[in-house]
Order: C-alpha cells, then sequence, then structure tokens
C-alpha cells in the first residue's frame, strides 16, 4: 500500500482543515506541517485552530452533550461498536498511516488499532455495566445508594508516540459514560487525527449523534491552554512530559476540574539468578528498543544481579548489534525513527551527560549518518547514583545497573520519581511475591516474566509519584468520565436522623 493509497483511503489532501465539529471547520489560517520522520520531508498540512475555531468546538461539545446524556448507556455503547467496526475495516490503512507519520514499525502500529478495537469492545460491555452500588441504610424504611451521571465534555490531550491508541482509550469510555469529547492531538501527529475523526464522524452520521467526537489542532499555547481553562470541561485527560503535566494539572485544579494524568516513567527490568535468561532477553529487547524507546512504559533501567550481570550483558550487546533499524514500513526492520530532530538531539546530549558523570557507553549511540531521525540504540553501564538516569529521556538508552540482592534491586527501582512500570525475572516464588507486595515495586504497573511496555488494555494503565497517578483503560477507569451521585430515600413517614442525632420541633 502505497502513501497515496492510504491518504486517499482517509481523504488526506496535501493541504486539510485541522477542525472537526459537526463538519470540518475553516481555521486560522495558518498550517502545521506533519513530516515523516523517516525521511524528514513533509507529508501534508493541516490547518491549525484559532481561538474563534476552539470556541466553536467547546460549545458543540457542550450542546451535544446535553442529549448525548439522555441516550440510554447500552445505546451509546452501539455506537461504540460501529466505530470498532470501522476501525476493524480500516486496520491496515490506519496502521501504515501510524507508522508513516509517527515512525513505529508496522507491527506495532498495527497492535495500536489493535489497541483501539480492544478498547471499542471493552466499552461496549462497559456500556451495559455502569453499576452503582446500594447500601443498607442505618435507618429504617430508608434506602441508600450510589449512580453514576455523566460528567461533561472531556477535553483528550494525546501524545505523539501512542497517537491514536490513547484517544480510544479515553473517548470510548467517555462516549458510552455519556460524555462527549475534545481531542487535541500532538503537534506531530495531525494526520492520524484526521483519519480517526473521518471514521469517527462516519459512525456519528449515522447514529445521527452530531458532536460526540471532535477533533481541534492548534498549538498547546492557544487552543491546548484555552481546554485547559474551559469552565465548561469538567474532565482533561493528559498524556505527556512530567514537566507539561504539573502546568496541565495546576491549570485544571486552579477551576476545580478533574485531570487524568499520564506522565513520564522510568520503568525498570530487574533479572535475578534464577530468572529464564531467553525469556529476559527478549523481554528486554521488545521493551528498550520497540518503538525506538518512545513509549512511556519502555525500559530505561536494567538492574542486573551480580551472578547474571556479565554473561546477559554480552549476549544483549549482540542482540542489540543485530537489530535492523530504518524504514518502520519495511519488513524486517525493528527500530524506526526517533519522531524529530530535537528527540536525537536529546538523546545525545542524555549520552553526554552520562559519560560526563563516568558512565560507559557501551553500544549503540551514534545518529544515522542518513536523512530522517535515526539513532542506534544505546547500552549504558551505569555507576550507582548516575543522575542522568533519573531522567525520562525519550530515546533508547539503557542504561545497566550491578546489585547484589533483590532488596537492593527493589530499592533501586523504587529510586526515581516517576512509578509506571517495573518488571522482575525469576522464577523463585518468593522474589516474585516480594517484588509485587507493598514492600516491593512502587510502580503503577509490576509485571513478573514479562516486560515493562505493551500492557494488555483490561487492566487499568496509569503510574505513582511523577508520572501523575492517573488510570486510563480497562478495570474501573470509566468511574473517572461519570459523576457520582450519592443518594437516600426516606419511605417511611417518620424522619429518623442519621448518628442518632434528635432534633424535635420547637
Ligand atoms: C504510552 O506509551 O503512552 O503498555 C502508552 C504499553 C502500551 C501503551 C503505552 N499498551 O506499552
Amino acid at each position: 500500500m502505497q502513501q497515496r493509497d492510504i491518504f486517499q483511503v482517509f481523504g488526506i489532501e496535501p493541504k486539510n482543515p485541522g477542525t472537526f465539529a459537526l463538519d470540518w471547520l475553516a481555521g486560522s489560517g495558518t498550517w502545521l506541517v506533519s513530516e515523516n520522520p523517516a525521511t524528514g520531508e513533509p507529508l501534508a498540512a493541516v490547518e491549525q485552530a484559532s481561538a474563534g475555531t476552539y470556541e466553536q468546538v467547546a460549545r458543540t461539545a457542550a450542546q451535544a452533550f446535553t442529549s448525548w446524556r439522555q441516550v440510554p448507556a447500552p445505546r451509546r455503547g452501539e455506537l461504540v461498536r460501529a466505530l470498532g467496526d470501522e476501525l476493524r475495516a480500516h486496520k491496515e490503512p490506519l496502521a501504515r498511516l501510524v507508522a508513516l507519520e509517527m515512525g513505529k514499525i508496522l507491527s506495532e502500529a498495527r497492535g495500536e488499532v489493535q489497541e483501539m478495537i480492544d478498547m471499542c469492545d471493552f466499552a461496549v460491555g462497559q456500556s451495559r455495566m455502569l453499576y452503582g452500588l446500594s447500601m443498607h441504610s442505618e435507618r429504617a424504611r430508608h434506602r441508600l445508594f450510589e449512580q453514576w451521571h455523566p460528567l461533561g465534555p472531556v477535553g483528550v490531550i494525546t501524545s505523539f508516540n501512542f497517537p491514536v491508541a490513547v484517544w480510544a482509550w479515553n473517548a470510548t469510555l467517555a462516549a458510552v459514560c455519556g460524555d462527549t469529547v475534545i481531542w487535541k492531538p500532538s503537534s506531530h501527529t495531525p494526520l492520524t487525527a484526521l483519519a480517526v475523526q473521518r471514521l469517527a464522524s462516519t459512525v456519528m452520521r449515522r447514529f445521527e449523534a452530531p458532536g460526540v467526537f471532535n477533533l481541534v489542532i492548534g498549538p498547546g499555547r492557544e487552543v491546548g491552554q484555552r481546554l485547559l481553562e474551559d469552565p465548561r470541561v469538567p474532565l482533561i485527560s493528559f498524556t505527556g512530559s512530567t514537566e507539561q503535566g504539573r502546568r496541565v494539572g495546576e491549570a485544571v485544579a486552579r477551576r476545580f476540574g478533574r485531570s487524568i494524568l499520564e506522565l513520564g516513567g522510568n520503568n525498570a527490568v530487574t533479572v535475578m539468578p534464577d530468572a529464564n535468561l531467553d525469556l529476559a532477553l527478549r523481554a528486554i529487547l521488545f521493551a528498550a528498543v520497540g518503538t525506538a524507546g518512545q513509549r512511556c512504559t519502555t525500559l530505561r533501567r536494567l538492574i542486573l544481579h551480580r551472578d547474571i550481570h556479565d554473561a546477559l550483558l554480552e549476549r544483549l550487546v549482540k542482540a542489540y548489534a543485530s537489530i535492523s533499524i530504518g524504514d518502520p514500513l519495511a519488513p524486517g526492520v525493528l527500530m524506526g525513527p526517533l519522531v524529530n530532530e530535537a528527540a536525537v538531539h536529546d538523546m545525545l546530549a542524555a549520552l553526554e551527560q552520562a559519560r560526563a558523570e563516568g558512565a560507559q557507553v557501551v553500544c549503540g549511540g551514534a545518529r544515522l549518518d542518513r536523512p530522517g531521525f535515526f539513532v542506534e540504540p544505546a547500552i549504558v553501564l551505569a555507576p550507582k547514583g548516575l543522575r542522568i538516569a533519573e531522567e525520562e529521556t525519550f530515546a533508547p538508552i539503557l542504561y545497566v545497573f550491578r546489585v547484589d540482592s533483590l532488596a537492593e534491586a527493589i530499592q533501586l527501582n523504587n529510586s526515581v520519581r516517576q512509578g509506571l512500570s517495573s518488571s522482575i525475572f525469576t522464577t523463585n516464588l518468593l522474589a516474585a511475591e516480594t517484588f509485587l507486595s507493598a514492600e516491593g515495586s512502587d510502580c503503577g504497573i509490576a509485571n513478573v516474566n514479562t516486560g515493562t511496555s505493551g500492557a494488555e488494555i483490561g487492566g487499568a494503565f496509569g503510574g505513582e509519584k511523577e508520572t501523575g497517578g492517573g488510570r486510563e483503560a480497562g478495570s474501573d477507569a470509566w468511574k473517572q468520565y461519570m459523576r457520582r451521585q450519592t443518594c437516600t430515600i426516606n419511605w417511611s413517614e417518620e424522619l429518623p436522623l442519621a448518628q442518632g442525632v434528635t432534633f424535635p420541633m420547637p
């Protein structure tokens, strides 16, 4: 499938509108050019929103909410089921567009679209399970229960690295919960957002449910800031760096809005002497090199027990040397480019700092001499206390630490400011359980004998500490998209007060 065929499927032209609310809107007249990170060449341009277009989008989403919230939840689920069908039908071209615009390899791009489809299926089921609890009242002939109501328009701000799946985590649940969605995608990936919006709008038309899914492409400082400060938008779901997330959290909290923050990770794998090393090696490779190190779940710190340190490191270095780097759409390629020039710069700067701190780069770390933003994945032998390893550099740098015990490994795992994902490789039940216990990993995700990345949608996804505390996708993440109401009904002829309080008529 050629680029022009992919573009044709989604109606992408050299110049495209970038805002959708009921229909495509004219914007500010300033154009955002989407580049192919594998060549550095422009793919197509998108017109950015102006303050006025943002206002149209917000008004549409707020207006649509007043009718969408009245649609029975299982019926709302039907719309999400149809969205899932559209995604199934367009899985291949959408995956190719993700690979083209973002640079992840085709297999991972297909996985990303599959993650959207999985979310649709999950949300359809959830649409019949928006359960509230009922409690036994302490008062006679009183009924006490909770119910969940739709919340309002939800702002979804996504990052370039999962340009479509993270929208689906939020948008599918928001839609079945009776909310409408305002999506502000990353400025690096406007075309994938256009493509998804086209599919969503087909479905909205078919269900006569305009305004449920809206899109606004524009600069963070104008469009994004407006969204954060908009009192019509009770919930903002944000994916991005800790630094940006801090600003998002503060801006939304100032107006008592809610936020779901999915921020930086600095994920570690611990390998114990009793581990299945073949398994560990494969998992480490995928977690560290997959998506060119640009997942928030990417493995960044490898904690090796001294008994297997040298042997595993040797195998890892050998494996790194045979990773094929290149066009993400070409068969056999395992690692595509970084997203842009700044990402290459950040990687090289981090390696320089590591060296300055006394670390040894044992393999990789060079920029490839070709167009686009290609680098070699790097392995760095990290002395204890290496400061640069405490930062999240969004690139394929793996810092390797040597430890003497499980306790030391857990201490190191937990020693960073971020708390997203973690895993241990061991066949020792006690070590595994210790790692998963309250004295173990402090992360939102803790795995045994599988890597830090590649979570399924069924569990709640997110992390602690500077990762922001948000949870998205499966489990009970849906509750954040609704408001809880606690109700007491007195069906007696008396007025007993709770806690035994008496208050007679004077
Ligand atoms: C992200 O990198 O922002 O667990 C999300 C994973 C994917 C999602 C990553 N399912 O790696």
